[in-house]
């Protein structure tokens, strides 16, 4: 099974579906996040698992108080996505609320500069958090592999690992499949590429031959 995920954040729903079914067969699961939800609504998340067949994760990085967070859990995995992507900062009570209605990613470390500023200094307390409920997986850095592989070591086994940043953010697949990684997040890298399939196939091969 591929280790990839299709960050797919474009705006159109025709690109959506037409760049979804090129680079379909090398994914694990297609990533929608805002842009894409705003630019062509929800009823997309059920289109492209039509189109495609392959798990959808939401990544609306919820930040809510549990009622909040419930109600929106609800909408977003009635539309049919299969995980959702939450902050674990808003504490325990929040988490919880969203794991009642389906499956959630927590995201314990970001990608970019900015996460060293507030994130970075709490990440052992979110690995506390992780431990603890033991959500499906967690959003951990590939721009940083030695992050993933102190996150790795601290996190629970069967707890997933999924790095955004590969690509457009400077991170190497492999380096971080290495450090520990489960999965490999890619947007720009592939959506932005003149030939999307090409580009997937490469990471993909990449992937199954350095890891
Ligand atoms: O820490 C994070 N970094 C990050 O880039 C957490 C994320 N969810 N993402 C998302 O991953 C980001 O919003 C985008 O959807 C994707 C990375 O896209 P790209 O940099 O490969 O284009």
């Amino acid at each position: 099974m591929s280790r990839l995920i299709l960050a797919l954040d474009v705006y159109e729903r025709e690109d959506a579906l037409r760049i979804a079914e090129e680079v379909r067969d090398y994914l694990w699961a297609i990533k929608v996040n805002w842009p894409l939800i705003l630019g062509s609504g929800i009823s997309i998340i059920s289109e492209l698992k039509e189109r495609t067949g392959l798990p959808i994760i939401a990544d609306f990085k919820v930040a809510d108080i549990p009622n909040t967070n419930r109600l929106i859990a609800k909408k977003t995995f009635e539309a049919g996505a299969d995980y959702l992507i939450a902050h674990g900062f808003v504490g325990r009570d929040s988490i919880k609320a969203i794991q009642e209605e389906g499956e959630v990613i927590i995201v314990v470390e970001m990608s970019h500069p900015g996460a060293k500023e507030f994130i970075q200094p709490t990440v052992d307390k979110l690995i506390e958090l992780a431990n603890e409920i033991k959500p499906f997986g967690i959003i951990a850095p590939a721009t940083r592999p030695e992050r993933v592989r102190y996150i790795r070591e601290k996190v629970d086994k069967d707890i997933k690992i999924l790095t955004p940043g590969v690509g457009a953010q400077g991170g190497s697949a492999v380096e971080t499949l290495k450090a520990g990684a489960d999965y490999i997040i890619v947007g720009r890298a592939i959506y932005k590429s003149k030939n999307p399939r090409e580009s997937a196939k490469k990471i993909w091969e990449e992937i199954e031959n350095g890891a």
